[in-house]
């Protein structure tokens, strides 16, 4: 792709409105506009972030054995009436009339929704579990959006919801979700802490919150430090491992505010080991048993004849929110350099030709790496304007492709001037460079 013919909207300074890096960011290179308060059109560049992110929070879930499906964002207000939310939810709720007068709501949330296609479609124990997910927009009439997408009224989720015949396989369930978030994240190249969280407008009694460090974020959190060295790998995936796993995060005290107890919070975590700092919310994960279930009759025939209502519970992933949240976490903003992790990069490698009127021959050559990239699925953004050296460096560092080619004088014959943003150059051929960019993206 040619910088030139991208839309890509870059400002020459921060705006003034952001306050934290990533909105200054994604305001500054065009990743996003916003339409109204905490709502958001996303283009080309965020747009295709964002979707990169979707793609690995979906293949995490359909790993779980997650079956993906698409819900309406419109609802009906009849099936909120029979859980009994339809009041509970207050001012947040997006309220809105059809033209036969029909209220119907923009979905916050989705359990309603779920509950009824579950109890209409499924009656026996011997169809469960089923966890069904899927990705998409939700509004929240929150009080005071802010952060651009960090704290939208409108954002885009993955949820999913486990329906489980006892408390025991539900909880196995739950598991399974809890070490998914952490694959999710790390592919994300981010820490994500599990910490034991309230349930506010969802219900139940256990729930944790993924979380990101960052002073920007807005969740106070409570941890034991040595949580950061632990570790998840595949092998854990197993039944009775998977609980074990789950609780080797809970031998750590950590939690968000709602559940502090500073008594315990000081018996339990060393002086040296405590770190109450902030967050980001990235993930949370509900279990509440037979709330929904209960109150929307969505029942099972057990063996022998009995009925039991679905055992529930539902996770969500902040998908817009974990655009900000890696900005948040990779971009130096002193230096104005931002670094995509390669899975997630709007473009793989940036090529930067110096480029004068009178010669177009670095163009040329950048273009001929550019088709011999593509052939190998390494998505490039040559920079053919003609700013000067600096300015075009400046662009490119934050916009962010993890690799630069730079393509002037020096690039004699086969060796070009290869770099990772941010670290040094090294003259290496294309092939190398190819092999280097390849076997990234498979570790990813
Ligand atoms: C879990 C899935 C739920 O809604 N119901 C279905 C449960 N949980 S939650 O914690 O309220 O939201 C899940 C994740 O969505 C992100 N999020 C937001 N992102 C941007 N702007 C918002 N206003 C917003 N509200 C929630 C968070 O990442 C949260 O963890």
């Amino acid at each position: 792709m040619l910088l030139s013919k991208s839309f890509v909207p870059i400002l020459k300074n921060n705006p003034s409105e952001a306050k934290i890096k990533s909105h200054q960011l994604m305001l500054r290179v065009g990743m996003i506009k916003q339409a109204s308060a905490g709502i958001y059109s996303w283009l080309p560049l965020g747009f295709k972030v964002m979707k990169k992110i979707e793609d690995i929070v979906r293949q995490e879930q359909n790993k779980i054995g997650a079956q993906e499906i698409l819900m309406p964002t419109i609802q009906s207000s009849d099936i909120w009436k029979e859980s009994g939310r339809y009041e509970d939810y207050g001012e947040e709720m997006l309220r809105i009339k059809d033209r036969q007068n029909r209220e119907m709501l923009y979905g916050p949330t989705n359990e309603e929704q779920i509950t009824e296609i579950f109890r209409s479609s499924l009656k026996s124990y011997k169809s469960l579990p089923q966890l069904l997910y899927h990705i998409q927009w939700k509004f929240r009439d929150e009080i005071r959006p802010r952060f651009g997408i960090m704290r939208g009224r409108e954002f885009y989720m993955k949820d999913a919801y486990s329906f489980d015949v006892s408390d025991e396989q539900a909880f196995y369930s739950y598991n399974k979700f809890f070490l998914s978030y952490l694959r999710t994240f790390k592919r994300l190249e981010l820490t994500a802490i599990p910490m034991a969280a309230d349930t506010g407008p969802i219900g139940g009694n256990l729930s944790h919150e993924f979380v990101i460090l960052a002073d920007t974020g807005e969740s106070k959190i409570f941890t034991d430090k040595r949580i950061f060295d632990l570790n998840s790998n595949d092998t854990e995936l197993e039944k009775n491992s998977l609980q074990l796993m789950r609780k080797k995060y809970e031998n750590y005290y950590s939690v968000t505010d709602e559940k502090f107890n500073k008594e315990e919070f000081e018996k339990v975590v060393s002086e040296k080991n405590r770190l109450i700092t902030k967050g980001i919310e990235v993930g949370h994960i509900f279990y509440f048993g037979d709330k929904y279930s209960k109150a929307m009759g969505a029942s099972v025939d057990l063996p022998g004849g009995k009925k039991d209502f679905v055992k529930m519970g539902s996770y969500g992933i902040g998908v817009s929110r974990l655009v900000g949240a890696i900005i948040e976490a990779k971009y130096d903003d002193k230096n104005e350099i931002m670094k995509w992790p390669l899975s997630v990069a709007p473009y793989d490698i940036a090529l930067i030709p110096m480029i004068n009127k009178n010669d177009t021959s670095a163009l040329d050559k950048a273009i001929t790496i550019y088709n011999e990239l593509s052939k190998n699925n390494i998505d490039a953004l040559i920079d053919d304007t003609e700013e000067n050296f600096s300015s075009k460096i400046k662009k490119m560092n934050l916009i962010g492709a993890p690799y630069q080619i730079i393509i002037g004088k020096k690039s004699d014959g086969d060796l070009f001037e290869f770099k990772e943003i941010g670290k040094e150059t090294k003259n290496l051929s294309l092939i190398k460079i190819v092999e280097i960019i390849k076997k990234q993206k498979i570790l990813n």
